[in-house]
């Protein structure tokens, strides 16, 4: 997989030669570019923003150095323009983008080309936009409903998510089909050595060797914590794929199965999460 990221500061994601992801890049298992804006300005004070027409408050990201810096990356694309095949996908991180999920990090690292375009201030002219759809599948996503000052952290969050889904980045495969999100419900707790800490002991059934019922519990603690903490997932569950066993447990925090959809019993409690579970 190929990946550019265009920044004004572009040492923001050095945090890419480290760990995981600069050990896929050592192996070439990724081969990830970051590119200065800045070298992409038109005039002698390397001038990436202006004021906004329409007035308003701060300033608007310049078009020219925008595209400039996009079409060098589209010359390092895997595929040229006129090849058949996907386009490059081109990610504009932004809290007025679509959500992004372990589903989106699926999707995208399956693709052989993602560039991503960091906005600082109030943001990039919206041409810019127009103008990429005509040579990239435009993507403008949000990490959640916050604001930060630019798109370098969320760029840092997503390519992290997508770069282990890349065969060979992670090392013992089998641990990303256990975590979070991947069946719809969030992680059992875990424990380590000592049994016994701080006069708090590790539950009983994970030292009894029983794997039946060490699983059991686990997929309780799952469904206990996603009741408590993200109602949504709940709501967005497949009943097909819950047991008799996981309908008691959301029967105990107050979710009935009716109309092939998992539904709260008391509606009148609105979004509020339940109590706190470990
Ligand atoms: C400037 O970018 C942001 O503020 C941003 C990007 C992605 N997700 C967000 N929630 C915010």
């Amino acid at each position: 997989m190929r990946i550019d990221v265009v920044s004004i500061f572009p040492e923001y994601l050095s945090a890419l030669d480290l760990s995981l992801i600069g050990k896929a890049r050592q192996q070439g298992l990724l081969e990830l570019t970051v590119t200065d804006l800045r070298g992409f300005a038109t005039d002698r004070h390397r001038t990436v923003d202006d004021t906004p027409y329409g007035g308003g408050a701060g300033m608007v990201m310049k078009p020219e150095p925008w595209a400039l810096a996009l079409g060098a990356a589209l010359e390092r694309s895997p595929r040229t323009a006129d090849e058949p095949g996907e386009r490059p996908v081109l990610v504009v991180p932004s809290p007025a983008g679509e959500v992004f999920t372990q589903a989106t990090a699926r999707e995208l690292a399956l693709r052989e080309h993602l560039v991503f375009a960091c906005g600082r201030y109030e943001g990039i002219d919206e041409r810019v936009v127009d103008w990429s759809r005509e040579h990239f599948e435009v993507r403008p996503m949000s990490l959640g409903d916050y604001v930060l000052n630019g798109g370098e952290v969320a760029v840092l969050a997503m390519v992290e998510a997508i770069g282990r889904l890349v065969p060979g980045v992670i090392g013992n495969p089998e641990s990303l089909v256990e975590e979070s999100h991947s069946d719809g419900l969030l992680e059992y707790p875990v424990y380590t050595k000592p049994a016994l800490w701080r006069e708090r002991p590790v539950p009983e059934v994970l030292l009894s060797g029983h794997h039946g019922r060490i699983a059991r519990w686990r997929r309780d603690r799952q469904l206990q914590r996603t009741a408590a903490r993200r109602p949504d997932l709940v709501a967005a569950l497949d009943p097909a794929g819950l047991d008799r066993a996981d309908r008691a447990v959301l029967a105990g925090a107050g979710w009935t199965v009716a109309g092939g959809r998992v539904l709260r019993d008391d509606t009148t409690g609105g979004d509020a999460p339940g109590s706190p579970v470990a």
